[in-house]
């Protein structure tokens, strides 16, 4: 179906989740006549600096943004650096919608996350709790940066007309995630170490970090990528939507361990757990009523399968992937 004539620039094209919406466009027939999707990294231009910004929206003149770019880290990494995660993020955000607006950009969708609602709440989350409270003391600094988006979007659209959305994604996993061992997310953390683990358990003889409690909803990165290509052309509320998988895919840490360890043929009775780590939120529970109601027909790629897919993609790309 032919679609009016637009440009989008994806920011942070080359992580996770832009890699993902990458591959939906160019491999998986999302792709529409009328459209050209540029998927930029930071060496196409560094978002904390305005005039780099500037220079970017002035080379592709986009007509659309899907604004993903960010600085990105796991519990660990947020705990360690609470400040760079609020300056840098609060930084990066206010330059992308700042010259959005200048240049007059149609529509911008940003990123929030779960993990960014307010830690004392009633279950499951909605939309409209984003500001109810403050959010979970370990990654305040990102938390607060990614709130500060949908204060900016409320300011842009009602003092100039705009049209700046966010989408409030779950935990994220997938091929092209950042599978550092220390920086990076428990499933890419787990892939990786359980990686090393299997070739060389005296060398690598890691514990699982906290007691694996917690209870997480994970949303396979195509999924998510499917959904955020959807939002960048169909969605017109002003309001923030959660794009994840659905309350009763809640599950532990534990059990998300157990299932990498079946993608990756590795016995789940040999790890152990440090519970002299930190856990984290014990829990997010969202809700993903407004979504389903919207797409009552779209369905989500079953976890098992997707890790499967994640652990196979990490071996067969594992000296030239992040980690
Ligand atoms: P990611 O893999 O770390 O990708 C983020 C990208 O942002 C990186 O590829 C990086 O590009 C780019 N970036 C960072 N600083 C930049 C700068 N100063 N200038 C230009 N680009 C910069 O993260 P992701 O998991 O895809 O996350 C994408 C979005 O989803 C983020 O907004 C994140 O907050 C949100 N989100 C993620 C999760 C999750 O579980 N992963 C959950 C909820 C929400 P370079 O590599 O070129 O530096
Ligand atoms: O993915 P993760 O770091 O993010 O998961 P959150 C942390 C949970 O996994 C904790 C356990 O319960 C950890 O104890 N875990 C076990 C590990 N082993 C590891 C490991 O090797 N690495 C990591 N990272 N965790 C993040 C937020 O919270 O959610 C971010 O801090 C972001 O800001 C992300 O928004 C989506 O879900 O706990």
């Amino acid at each position: 179906m032919a679609s009016e004539n637009r440009t989008v620039l994806v920011t942070g094209g080359g992580g996770l989740v832009g890699k993902a919406v990458k591959h939906c466009i160019e491999q998986l027939g999302e792709h529409r006549e009328g459209e050209t999707w540029i998927f930029c990294t930071s060496k196409d231009g560094d978002l904390n600096d305005l005039e780099s910004t500037r220079a970017l929206f002035a080379k592709y003149k986009p007509t659309h943004v899907l604004h993903l770019a960010a600085l990105v880290g796991g519990l660990y990494a947020n705990m360690a650096r609470n400040l760079d995660f609020f300056r840098v993020n609060m930084q990066i955000n206010d330059n992308v919608l700042r010259v959005a607006h200048e240049t007059d950009v149609n529509k911008v969708v940003s990123c929030l996350s779960s993990c960014i609602f307010p830690d004392d709440i009633t279950y499951p989350i909605d939309e409209t709790s984003l500001h109810m409270g403050p959010p979970h003391d370990s990654n305040f600094g990102y938390s607060y940066a990614k709130r500060m988006v949908e204060v900016l979007n409320r300011g842009y659209n009602e003092q100039h007309g705009r049209q700046f959305v966010s989408v409030i994604p779950t935990n994220v996993y997938g091929p092209n995630d950042n599978f550092h061992l220390h920086n990076s997310h428990v499933i890419p953390g787990l892939i990786h170490k359980i990686y090393l683990r299997k070739q060389d358990p005296e060398k690598y003889p890691f514990k699982v970090m906290g007691s694996g409690k917690p209870l997480r909803q994970f949303i396979f990165s195509h999924d998510l990528a499917k959904l955020m290509i959807w939002v960048v052309r169909d969605y017109f509320d002003k309001d923030p939507i959660i794009l994840s998988v659905g309350e009763k895919a809640e599950i532990s840490i534990r059990d998300a361990v157990k299932q990498i360890c079946v993608g990756l043929d590795y016995p789940f009775e040999e790890l152990e757990f440090d519970t002299s780590k930190a856990d984290g939120q014990y829990k997010k529970t969202v809700s993903n009523e407004k979504l389903m109601k919207i797409l009552p027909d779209f369905t989500f790629t079953p976890f098992d399968k997707a890790i499967k897919e994640t652990c196979e993609w990490f071996v067969t790309n594992y000296d030239t992937c992040r980690k």
